[in-house]
């Protein structure tokens, strides 16, 4: 079985899986939300990664079903925890750069909120730059409108060389990711520390918060919420995990 056929069957057959990763409120150490994850379990391929397969789905047009179906299971899952208490909680979901080509996004969006009755700031979405880049009008137009409907915007993998500062200012984005290429070694290096603290300070005067990515000692957990970042993500405190698993980790920290 190749990788193409496999996919193109996965949906039909029940075989992608949304996994949720915990993110945490810094200032005031709850749980902020969870970022949706998916993950492809193929009988015949095995556990194939989202960083191989999602490529192939954006090649063959397959991401426009499977982007479509992780909108409306992150969408029921966040109205779930929503009604168990955690009324402020935000799941984000990636966008593919071929999503933000199609100009009934914001539309789908809309109609899917709707359907399952989820207010639209317990959502939020996440572009990279060189998913915006890709149509810029078309993804500006489509950005602007879901933000108008109040569904959040992120700029995720900033600093890896994709993401660049006229993006930042242009677009409506609510927060900024730090990658964690640039969290790994901020107990130890200097520059990269000197970097977080700058986009801390950028994201202020853009009234932007910021998510520091990749947490995993509690030496950097202190030394990310000293410098003022908002909310931290990171196997320090949680792996993506099944929905079940994130229910019981509401649960003990919700
Ligand atoms: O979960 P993991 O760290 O293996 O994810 C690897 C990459 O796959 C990340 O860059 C992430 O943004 C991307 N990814 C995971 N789930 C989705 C998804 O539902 N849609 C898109 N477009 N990308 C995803
Ligand atoms: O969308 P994005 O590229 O930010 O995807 C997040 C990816 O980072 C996922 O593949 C997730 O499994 C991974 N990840 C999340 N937390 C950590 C962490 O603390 N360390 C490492 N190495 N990877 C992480
Ligand atoms: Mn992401
Ligand atoms: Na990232």
């Amino acid at each position: 079985m190749t990788l193409v056929s496999g996919l193109s069957s996965a949906l039909g057959r029940g075989e992608l899986q949304l996994h949720f990763q915990p993110q945490i409120d810094l200032p005031a150490g709850g749980v902020y939300g969870a970022e949706a994850l998916l993950r492809w379990h193929s009988p015949e391929l095995g556990a194939v990664p989202p960083d191989v397969f999602i490529p192939v789905a954006e090649a063959n047009g397959l991401i426009v079903p499977i982007g479509r179906w992780v909108l409306e299971e992150a969408i029921k899952q966040a109205k779930h925890w929503v009604d168990r208490g955690c009324q402020e909680f935000v799941v984000s979901v990636n966008l593919s750069a071929i999503q933000l080509r199609d100009a009934e996004l914001a539309e789908q969006v809309a109609g899917l909120l709707d359907r399952y009755g989820l207010p639209s700031h317990n959502l939020c979405l996440e572009i990279t730059e060189s998913t915006a880049i890709a149509d810029v009008e078309t993804s500006y137009q489509i950005c602007k409108a879901l933000g108008e409907m109040g569904v959040k915007l992120a700029i995720d993998d900033f600093g890896t060389g994709y993401s660049s500062l006229a993006v930042l200012g242009r677009f409506p984005f609510d927060f900024i990711k730090i990658d964690r290429s640039l969290v790994r070694d901020i107990a130890t290096n200097k520059k990269d520390l000197a970097v977080i603290r700058s986009v801390v300070a950028l994201a202020r005067d853009l009234g932007l918060q910021v998510v520091a990515e990749g947490v995993e000692t509690a030496e950097q957990h202190e030394m990310l919420r000293g410098l003022g970042c908002h909310e931290g993500q990171g196997y320090l405190y949680g792996r993506p995990m099944s929905r079940d698993d994130m229910d019981a980790y509401l649960q003990r920290k919700g």
